[in-house]
């Protein structure tokens, strides 16, 4: 049998917040038809029966309608983030409220326990004991890719089967896009089964207008934010090493931002700022070399670097050669699949382009290996398996060596290395976490009850106390624009990167090059539980700064 620390026995007792606009009766009220955020024609013609609806927002309503009982389903899909299981806590409880005799089942694992019908009902004393926890552990998360009809027929014996009338897909850019192709699959054949999303991802690139943050952005950037400090305070205790962090975030640099206006490292490199000065790997660690020949030069051989995990698909040049490589793979498959394990790099080179193979063979081995061979089903590069933090810290080394024979560098160099991720995906959610999460399930039984499909639940206006919270639903169509994956055109939702206008990068670039020449250090420390509100209720600088508060 498992113990439980006195916290986690403690944290079990928390009530989430509820905003006032879900308690008691309420009705959906409809805004704006909606459209997709580009690409219309083509993504109206792939949802012709999901496109173009309106927003939603729940509000008050007289006495509550009767409800016939529905028995709904609930999948955790992707990486593990923080409040997983206070979403599927608000999602049951809801349910229970509107019918006592409605039931939860979990699918094991991800999207595959669906098509493999391995599921469980999720009764009361199960939730329970996963009330205000961290992890998905709860029924698990998996990264199978449901995108094929055989899939969605096989998933709709197991809901019929079980007179399943709802399902509620927890996930991040990639698998709300399913869920949106689920919902209009099963409206299309009159399934009778609704599909509702719930936007979670650390990474926080799931926000847009309506969406303000992904859930597990807030409790992992502070977890990370923590953990910097400490080392900060370690690097400037001993002023002896150059810490080199990096931070998990597979597309955008938000987690390496927001943790950097936490804790004001002196370097902080922002994937999408690579990317628009069109810099190049050289760029990059000459920028760094000078940042820390300019320390030294005032006796400060001390400092620490945060890296955006997503860094190296930003350099311009990377990027061209992942897109022909993705080209190259999906055009060559079959014939790749049979090529021995040690002849396949030698395979690809063939078939690239000069100029993208000449940089194929200067990255290191370890790098190329990664761009090349490893994907995971969605097929992203695995960029959490790249040590760009190592990478970089060598070869600032490197440049560093060089110049100390010409005289620029007078200094010493030592480096340490980190990596924040998995680290924070677990974590037990922060008050703001548990809160929105439980919100958002809560929300999603109601757009349930309200039968409404292809929406995704969401939580607005969340700088302000969780009692302001405003609550509704937004066409997933509306998200969507078309892009190019495995060598086809495919409506996905567009993912949010940093804004080079945006607030929190513009607070950022005002005091960076402070940062860099002075220590201004700040030590966050860990997240707090119980206390005062402006310790215990804060959210993200990003929020606070994008939404002006
Ligand atoms: P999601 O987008 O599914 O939320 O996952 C995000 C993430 O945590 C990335 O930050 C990271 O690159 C990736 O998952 C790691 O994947 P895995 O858990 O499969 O190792």
């Amino acid at each position: 049998m498992s113990t439980k620390s006195a916290l986690q026995i403690a944290r079990a007792a928390y009530q989430p917040k509820l905003p006032k606009a879900l308690r008691g009766a309420l009705k959906a009220v409809e805004g704006e038809p909606t459209q997709s955020v580009a690409d219309q024609e083509e993504v109206k013609k792939l949802f012709p029966n999901t496109y173009g609806m309106p927003y939603l927002k729940f509000e008050p309503a007289d006495g509550a309608p009767a409800k016939k009982s529905l028995n709904a389903g609930v999948i955790l899909s992707g990486g593990q983030a923080p409040g997983g299981h206070n979403v599927i806590a608000g999602l049951f409880d809801g349910l229970k409220k509107l019918n006592p005799a409605n039931k939860l089942y979990g699918f094991i694992l991800g999207p595959g326990g669906l098509v493999d019908h391995n599921y469980m009902e999720l009764t009361a004393d199960i939730i329970d004991e996963y009330r205000n926890t961290g992890g998905f552990d709860i029924i698990g998360s998996g990264r199978t890719k449901l995108e094929k009809k055989d899939q969605f027929d096989k998933g709709l014996e197991i809901l019929k089967a079980l007179d399943i009338k709802a399902l509620v897909i927890i996930g991040g850019d990639d698998s709300n896009t399913n869920a949106c192709v689920l919902a209009e699959y099963y409206k299309a054949i009159g399934a009778g089964v609704q599909v509702i999303g719930c936007p979670k991802t650390i990474d926080g690139d799931l926000k847009n207008s309506e969406i303000e943050t992904s859930f597990g952005f807030d409790t992992a950037t502070k977890v990370y934010s923590e953990i910097i400090g400490n080392i900060e305070r370690d690097c400037n205790s001993a002023r002896k090493y150059w810490h080199f962090i990096k931070l998990m975030g597979r597309s955008a640099s938000h987690v390496t931002l927001e943790c950097a206006l936490q804790t004001q490292p002196n370097i902080t490199l922002i994937g999408e700022e690579v990317e628009a000065k069109n810099q190049t790997l050289d760029d990059i660690v000459t920028y760094i070399a000078q940042a820390v020949a300019d320390r030294a030069a005032r006796g400060m051989n001390f400092g620490t670097v945060l890296v955006p995990e997503g860094l190296i698909e930003f350099i311009p040049a990377i990027k061209k050669l992942i897109a022909e490589l993705n080209d190259v793979l999906a055009a060559n498959q079959a014939e790749f699949d049979m090529i021995q394990a040690d002849k396949k790099i030698q395979y690809i080179v063939s078939k690239l382009s000069k100029g993208n193979a000449a940089i194929f063979k200067s990255l290191p081995e370890s790098v190329s290996r990664q761009l090349a061979l490893e994907r995971d089903p969605h097929g992203n590069v695995q960029v959490s398996l790249i040590e760009t933090e190592q990478l970089l810290a060598d070869m600032v080394g490197v440049k560093l060596a060089e110049w100390k024979k010409e005289g620029k560098f007078l200094g010493k160099y030592a480096t340490q290395h980190h990596f924040c991720g998995y680290e924070g995906r677990c974590a037990a959610p922060s008050n703001f976490d548990a809160d929105y999460c439980y919100s958002l399930g809560y929300n999603a039984s109601m757009l349930i009850a309200a039968g409404k499909t292809g929406y995704m639940s969401s939580i607005k206006n969340t700088v302000a106390p969780a009692d302001e919270w405003i609550a509704g639903g937004i066409p997933i169509t509306m998200m969507m624009n078309m892009e190019k994956r495995n060598g086809e055109m495919k409506p996905v939702i567009r993912k949010a990167l940093v804004e080079l206008d945006g607030a929190p990068f513009k607070e950022f670039i005002k005091h960076r090059a402070e940062w860099a020449r002075e220590t201004c250090f700040v030590y966050p420390g860990p997240i707090q539980y119980f206390g005062p509100t402006e310790v215990c209720d804060q959210p993200t600088k990003t929020l606070k700064l994008e939404h002006k508060k």
